[in-house]
């Protein structure tokens, strides 16, 4: 995308990363970490990013203060009805692109301590089994945004 093509220097190339809501860590590149904007009553919320990761690793634990809990989980269709479930970790191939996404993996914000509204930032810590902890931002869209991660996938 065009923001690559001033990805010239490092100094330049920092600054890119920072317009475009992306972390990188040991050898994982996380992009656009996002939630969506509570319904007034909700009381938890998912998260989701993209994981580039060069080497195998594994999303071990997140964790913020948004929250009371805050759980790794997978959406899976069991007996004909999409179910979620907490797991122990979720697998970054190397080479693979792992998209954290509604209807799929997702990290849990359970017991939200406030509503989450749109154009708010939160920090969220994530802990991978290599590449170590890292804190990025998580970004909150509207209850109507999908996510647009997989129109800036093409490199
Ligand atoms: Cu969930």
């Amino acid at each position: 995308m065009l923001k690559r093509f001033f990805c010239g220097s490092a100094l330049l190339c920092l600054s890119a990363l920072v317009v475009a809501h992306e972390y990188s860590v040991g050898q994982l590149e996380i992009k656009h970490p996002w939630a969506r904007e509570s319904a007034s009553a909700a009381s938890n919320a998912g998260v989701f990013m993209v994981i580039h990761s060069a080497a195998d690793d594994q999303l071990l634990q997140a964790s913020s203060d948004a929250a009371s809990k805050v759980e790794i989980h997978e959406m899976k269709m069991s007996d004909g009805v999409m179910k979620m479930r907490p797991i122990n970790a979720v697998t970054l191939p190397k080479g693979g692109v792992t998209k954290l996404a509604p209807g799929s993996y997702h990290i849990m914000l359970l017991g939200l301590k406030k509503p989450l509204k749109k154009g708010e930032r939160f920090p969220m810590t994530l802990t991978f089994a290599k590449a170590g902890k890292t804190t990025v931002d998580v970004k909150v869209e509207d209850m109507t945004y999908q996510a647009a991660s997989s129109s800036h996938e093409g490199h």
